[in-house]
């Protein structure tokens, strides 16, 4: 790590400076972290300085040559953080939707062969390049409202080589977009048909052929289950993390979304970097992310869309000081969804979060979903260059409106990748 500069140096040695404006830092004891009539540095990919401008400074900026840019009282964030998603997939599920209107339930399709196993047929069907084509029409969405980091999981393939697929089209985009990808591979998502009833012969076989082969190609940073009835039991998963762990992969559960099957404490007392989704999430399932830092991932709009009624346990969550992140859970089956600004304000109006809790959701917290707290999710000296320039009044405005994106420019690790002024 490199050792601070004073303003003036950071100033001097900036390739980019922007000034006159608002900043979400999310560090220190202020509300959101603001700065008010702030500005900051950036060296190459990286922070080099934030602070408030002063009539000094305000001259040493205009005396400078580096690069500059006025943002006339704009609002500038951390680059948002889609830290859980599917969004790789072949096919389409709107025919299930409709099945759904009718009465018919999601874990009701599920049993019939329908839901995540429809799209894994579809997936298999898939080419690399339609996957990856199908998938930068939803990134490209997610991008435009300001996302500079998204976590993107496997879990559509459920054989070797559609696995490996899968994590290769996610390798793939990485090259192809102007955002940080990580790949988490989730092939315990769900029985495949070739081990119908056979579960832990599953899981056998995902110990023994995928976690080392992905080992070996880098192709994953993290491994996820679905611990749930329609998926995989605790010790199931239990099993395949202490697989994983000894690989040296980090650890995310989807856990207690349908029922209490006691995922999050497992996944907790492993270590895990997070446990997602949590509607049935139990008072010792809380007190083991409590003492563990186990971040909480919510994912609202999954709840809104499958229409659940049994509410996350924010209130405890808030009490216990659980770090509390958001995503879009985007898929086809339970949330296709690729606004992360409509989920703050799903989280604000469903689950009674507030503005501040939310934002912090999909910066902040969401960096120590995927691991990545250390370079990403807050404005500081020596992190990455994420920002986000906005056009609104005040933080809260991005959690208040629906379907506005008052996105104007996005930086990425330095490089300005979105600009709607110009
Ligand atoms: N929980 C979810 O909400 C998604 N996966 C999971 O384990 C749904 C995936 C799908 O229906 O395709
Ligand atoms: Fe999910």
């Amino acid at each position: 790590m490199s050792k601070s500069l004073s303003a003036t140096q950071a100033i001097a040695n900036a390739d980019l400076i922007l000034y006159n404006g608002h900043f979400m830092t999310f560090e220190g004891d202020k509300p959101y972290g603001a700065l008010n009539n702030a500005f900051i540095t950036i060296k190459a990919n990286t922070i080099s300085y934030i602070g408030v401008l002063t009539d000094n400074l305000t001259t040493a900026i205009s005396d400078s040559t580096s690069a500059k840019y006025d943002l006339q009282s704009r609002w500038v964030s951390p680059g948002l953080i889609d830290c859980h998603t599917h969004i790789v997939y072949g096919g389409n599920r709107s025919a299930e939707f409709e099945m759904r209107l009718q009465g018919i339930s999601y874990e009701e399709i599920a049993k019939q062969g329908g839901g995540i196993l429809s799209t894994v047929k579809a997936t298999r069907a898939a080419n690399h390049e339609s996957l990856i084509n199908s998938a930068l029409k939803r990134l490209r969405h997610l991008f435009d409202e300001g996302v500079t980091t998204v976590e993107i999981k496997s879990g559509y393939g459920l054989d070797k080589d559609s696995e490996i697929k899968m994590l290769e089209v996610i390798a793939q985009l990485k090259d192809q977009v102007p955002a940080t990808i990580t790949a988490t591979f989730l092939g315990a998502h769900a029985v495949p048909p070739e081990f119908k009833d056979q579960p832990d012969q599953y899981i056998d076989y995902l110990i023994a052929e995928l976690l080392p082969l992905l080992k070996e190609k880098q192709l994953a940073d993290c491994v996820d289950a679905f611990c749930e009835t329609i998926g995989f039991s605790h010790a199931q998963v239990k099993r395949l993390f202490q697989a994983a762990q000894l690989l040296g992969f980090n650890l995310k559960l989807h856990a207690e979304q349908l029922s209490d099957q006691g995922g999050s404490e497992l996944a907790a007392s492993m270590g895990a970097l997070s446990v997602d989704h949590l509607e049935f999430l139990s008072d010792s399932g809380i007190a083991e992310l409590a003492e563990r830092g186990t971040v909480a991932v919510l994912l609202p709009a999954a709840f809104y869309f499958l229409r659940e009624t049994q509410l996350p346990p924010i209130d405890k969550l808030r009490q216990q000081k659980v770090p509390m992140a958001l995503a879009t859970d985007c898929n086809p089956g339970s949330s296709p969804c690729t606004s992360l600004l409509l989920v703050l304000n799903m989280a604000c109006t469903l689950f009674r979060m507030t503005p501040e809790e939310a934002l912090l959701g999909v910066t902040k917290n969401a960096a120590a979903a995927i691991g990545r707290q250390e370079s990403i999710g807050s404005l500081a000296p020596n992190k990455l260059a994420d920002l986000v320039i906005w056009d609104i009044e005040q933080p809260a405005d991005l959690a208040y409106a629906i379907g506005a994106n008052p996105c104007v420019a996005v930086i990425h690790q330095g490089q300005w990748v979105l600009d709607k002024l110009t």
